[in-house]
């Protein structure tokens, strides 16, 4: 399974992009061009069903040794067999979810991995302390993916760098246009959402991507 510390390319399906038909299709493709974890986040989609596409995924990134992380619902993580759950800032704090995604019927499952959205430099900071394994920092820039959201910009990407140990997933509206300036500013790691989903190869564009992401 590959690590979350050599993770660069945070890769996630969302399913405002992703019609439930080419869930299987797109996940392969990420899967092919080098994703590093691969995250489900189907907003507005109940437990039951995230359940039923998450059990899909796991089929696919099990044998591609990708960690999955499901969006949200951290109690699913034993039941799928997935690698950890990612939250919000007004959702489950890190140690809940953690405890959540840690039990089952059957028992304690092995440490899952566990992430927490920031979205400004003392948010990534009080994340670190509350035990998060990893944040995602953002939106860089206003994106239609999270709307309603104030970009944060490019000026706090090294001072987070700085502050923060745990890996850090730039994220929000980076393009293959703007990754080398987004890199440039200090980001290392990244998530790239609408554009790699809406790419017409996307097995392509993830290479390419990763191709231009440094080494850690
Ligand atoms: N969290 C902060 S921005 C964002 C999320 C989930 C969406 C990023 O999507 P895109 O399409 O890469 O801008
Ligand atoms: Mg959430």
């Amino acid at each position: 399974m590959k690590a979350l510390t050599d993770a660069r390319l945070y890769g996630i399906l969302d399913l405002g992009y992703v019609a439930e038909a080419e869930l299987k299709r797109v996940a392969e493709q990420m899967l092919a061009g080098g994703v590093d974890l691969l995250q489900l986040r189907a907003k507005g989609t109940d437990e039951t069903a995230v359940e039923t596409l998450a059990n899909r995924l796991i089929a696919l990134t099990e044998p591609a040794g990708v960690p999955l992380i499901v969006n949200d619902f951290p109690q699913l993580v034993p039941s799928v067999g997935a690698q950890g759950a990612h939250v919000g800032q007004e959702d489950f704090s890190v140690a809940d979810a953690r405890w959540r995604a840690g039990r089952s019927l059957a028992g304690e499952v092995p440490t899952p991995i566990i992430g927490k959205s920031t979205h400004s430099l003392e948010q990534a900071i009080a994340a670190e302390a509350e035990g998060a394994d990893y944040i995602g920092f953002g939106p860089l820039f206003a994106t239609p993916t999270k709307p309603g959201r104030p970009a944060i910009g490019l000026d706090e990407i090294r001072r987070v760098h700085e502050a923060v140990r745990i890996p850090i997933f730039c994220i929000g509206g980076i393009k293959l246009e703007n990754l080398e300036t987004v890199i440039a500013a200090g980001a290392r790691r990244v998530v790239i959402v609408s554009e790699m989903l809406r790419a017409p190869d996307i097995t392509d564009f993830a290479r390419r991507v990763r191709a231009i992401l440094p080494r850690l």
